[in-house]
């Protein structure tokens, strides 16, 4: 039996907040986009866990991998990307906060679950490791479905195929026995699209929400921002945040973002004007 197995309800708990959850990211990577090297020493990482728990982040999302959507991405082996988490996991699921895995690779997952993590985030919608689908199923923790593309087309109509990526993904989870109540899907601002198709599926969110399935957006300090106004990653903060109260009110309940303060507080202003609405 593993730990995950006491604590089946992680997904309901927070989609009862009332609220969007916020969920932290933390690359231990020397090659991310916006914080590659950053966190890559542990008690570095550690620290930074501690304070994104402090300033409301509801979940911890833990990658050893960069996904580097824009290019440049350095595949690292299961083995590496286990040392990397090995000195890391533990400290931040000692914070109380569900932890989620960011990783493509089963192996991966399955040891980062025996050890406290409690949520899979597969950047590729269980469509890459034929045996993502068995871990989730075994271990009854949700996931996370993200839309993912090899190539870039710029004349394809995006929201089609995230739609049909997200109808292949469930019906692969079908198939493995995984709740249909543990998925949550993510439209993969950035993976395999232009900017302009990234903008598009923030805008367009609120048709996904026919699926029935929680939505989770990740935009945080993405190229999209830059592509409407120049900036380098940490200069995308203002966008990050305009871009995911848009995606809050089109219907996402989870934001991940690298900028967990200034996003906890403009998401509690939205939800101040919305009340008095
Ligand atoms: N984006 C990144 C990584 N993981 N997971 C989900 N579910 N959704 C996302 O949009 C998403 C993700 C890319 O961002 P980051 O982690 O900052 O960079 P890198 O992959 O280079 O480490």
């Amino acid at each position: 039996m593993t730990a995950t197995l006491n604590k089946p309800h992680t997904l309901a708990r927070l989609l009862a907040l009332g609220r969007p959850a916020v969920m932290g990211i933390l690359n231990v990577t020397p090659d991310s986009f916006s914080d590659g090297g950053q966190f890559l020493d542990s008690a570095v990482a550690i620290d930074h866990a501690r304070r994104m728990a402090a300033e409301g982040a509801d979940i911890l999302d833990l990658g050893a991998e960069s996904t580097r959507p824009y290019g440049g991405m350095k595949p690292v082996s299961a083995e590496d990307e286990l040392a990397r988490l090995a000195p890391v996991l533990p400290e931040v699921v000692r914070l109380g906060l569900p932890v989620s895995i960011d990783t493509i690779k089963a192996k991966v997952a399955a040891w980062a679950l025996e050890r406290g993590a409690t949520i899979m985030n597969d950047v590729w919608g269980l469509q890459r490791d034929a045996d993502m689908a068995r871990v989730a199923a075994e271990h009854g923790v949700p996931l996370i479905v993200m839309h993912n593309r090899h190539e870039v087309d710029p004349v394809l109509d995006i929201m089609a195929d995230v739609k049909d990526f997200f109808a292949r993904s469930l019906e692969i989870a079908a198939r493995a026995g995984i709740a249909r109540e543990q998925i949550v899907l993510d439209p993969g601002v950035g993976f395999g699209k232009t900017p302009e198709q990234s903008i598009t599926t923030i805008a367009r969110l609120s048709e996904l929400r026919a699926f029935g399935q929680p939505l989770l957006i990740g935009l945080s300090r993405k190229r999209f921002i830059d592509s409407v106004s120049p900036s380098k990653p940490q200069q995308r903060i203002g966008g990050s945040i305009a871009a995911n109260v848009l995606a809050v009110l089109r219907g996402a309940g989870i934001v991940r973002v690298h900028d967990v303060a200034e996003t906890v507080q403009a998401l509690r202003v939205v939800a101040a004007i919305q009340s008095h609405g």
